[in-house]
């Protein structure tokens, strides 16, 4: 779902610059600036509300608004308001594309290529990126449980390279662990998983490399691999399904593979039911905070838990996987992002790991 009502060129209309990076260079030494005035003009103003304070008999005088202090906020607001009207923010490339299998005799069959390209996570930021099908996270593989699945790997990366099917319980001889299950794929090498999906291992599961995997799945070398039930839950029939990946590596913080504001709203209609599908592929946790509406936890790691539960912050652990519901009966537009605060907002306003559900 790709919403881009709001131009991406708010910014640069509203304040004439060439691009929004340059902008936030400018801001970021008008603030610093700013705020070494404030602080030689607050010991100042201290004083003068004091003498104030002395001639009025003791009673409490108005704070005086110091000029320079009052620019240094306005300038942050500026800043602030301009990362929130960029969003959502235009960018090259999508990921999380859904990716069509070929059967052949009765066998789904998927290729992924591994290679290294330019990605862009926030407007005019372009880094390296390790990435299958050229996307980051790699396309959405979308199966349902019992179908036989063949994968294969073609490595066009500078290393040796492998794939581990994360939450799907194989034979050990497809658990794409190099030097454990498997060599390793070297560059310009091809290899082929092959596999049924385990019944009853159905839910949210992911495939990343597992070889170098610090380096490799910080740069890109992930996707979401969804299994369908056969006979879903009656909670789990919705409107809407939405994955929210996570990852903190080479690329900051994103949201499938973007930061805010090239984050990708949700947007659903008042009423509706949606499934958000959380994933992380990182290396730190994220409480993802959801306002307006709770979430109902449905599963996690794929399996249902007990009984569903309700939040609107959760804790998504470095490799886990949790679906919840929302019931998206509150109309507006809500703040939805991560509530560790350094990986969603800062003195130049919101970035990372900060989306929006609109509920029209
Ligand atoms: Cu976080």
């Amino acid at each position: 779902m790709s919403d881009k009502s709001i131009p991406s060129s708010a910014v640069d209309a509203l304040y004439g610059l060439a691009s929004r990076r340059s902008f936030l260079r400018r801001a970021a030494a008008t603030v610093v600036a700013g705020g070494a005035i404030a602080a030689c003009t607050d010991s100042s103003a201290q004083s003068v509300s004091a003498k104030a304070a002395d001639h009025s008999g003791g009673t409490t005088a108005p704070n005086p608004v110091v000029p320079s202090t009052a620019a240094a906020a306005a300038t942050m607001d500026a800043m602030h308001e301009a990362a929130m009207k960029a969003f959502p923010a235009k960018t090259e490339g999508m990921g999380n594309q859904l990716l069509a299998a070929r059967l052949e005799n009765g066998v789904k069959v998927y290729e992924l290529t591994a290679t290294q390209i330019q990605w862009e996570t926030a407007p005019g930021q372009k880094v390296e990126a390790w990435a299958y099908n050229d996307q980051v996270p790699g396309p959405t593989i979308r199966v349902r449980e019992g179908d036989r699945v063949k994968l294969i790997l073609h490595n066009k990366l500078s290393e040796s390279t492998a794939i581990h099917f994360h939450g799907l319980e194989l034979p050990n001889k497809q658990d794409g662990v190099t030097f454990i299950t498997q060599p390793p794929v070297k560059p310009g090498e091809s290899y082929t998983y092959e596999f049924t999906i385990p019944e009853g291992n159905h839910g949210s599961h992911m495939y990343h490399s597992h070889h170098n995997s610090a380096k490799q799945v910080g740069l890109g070398l992930l996707g979401a691999f969804i299994v369908e039930p056969r006979k879903p839950m009656a909670i789990e029939k919705v409107d809407a399904d939405e994955l929210m990946i996570l990852n903190d590596g080479m690329h900051g913080y994103t949201l499938n593979g973007k930061s805010f504001p090239a984050t990708v709203p949700i947007k659903v209609k008042k009423g509706q039911k949606l499934r958000i599908r959380f994933m992380n592929e990182g290396m730190m946790i994220h409480p993802m905070h959801l306002h307006g509406m709770h979430m109902t936890v449905i599963t996690k790691d794929g399996w249902p838990v007990p009984a569903p539960w309700r939040c609107d912050t959760l804790n998504v652990a470095p490799g886990e996987r949790w679906d919840v519901i929302v019931n998206c009966n509150n109309p507006g537009v809500w703040a939805f992002h991560c509530h560790i605060l350094p990986h969603a907002e800062s003195d130049h306003g919101m970035f990372g790991m900060v989306t929006a559900l609109i509920v029209a």
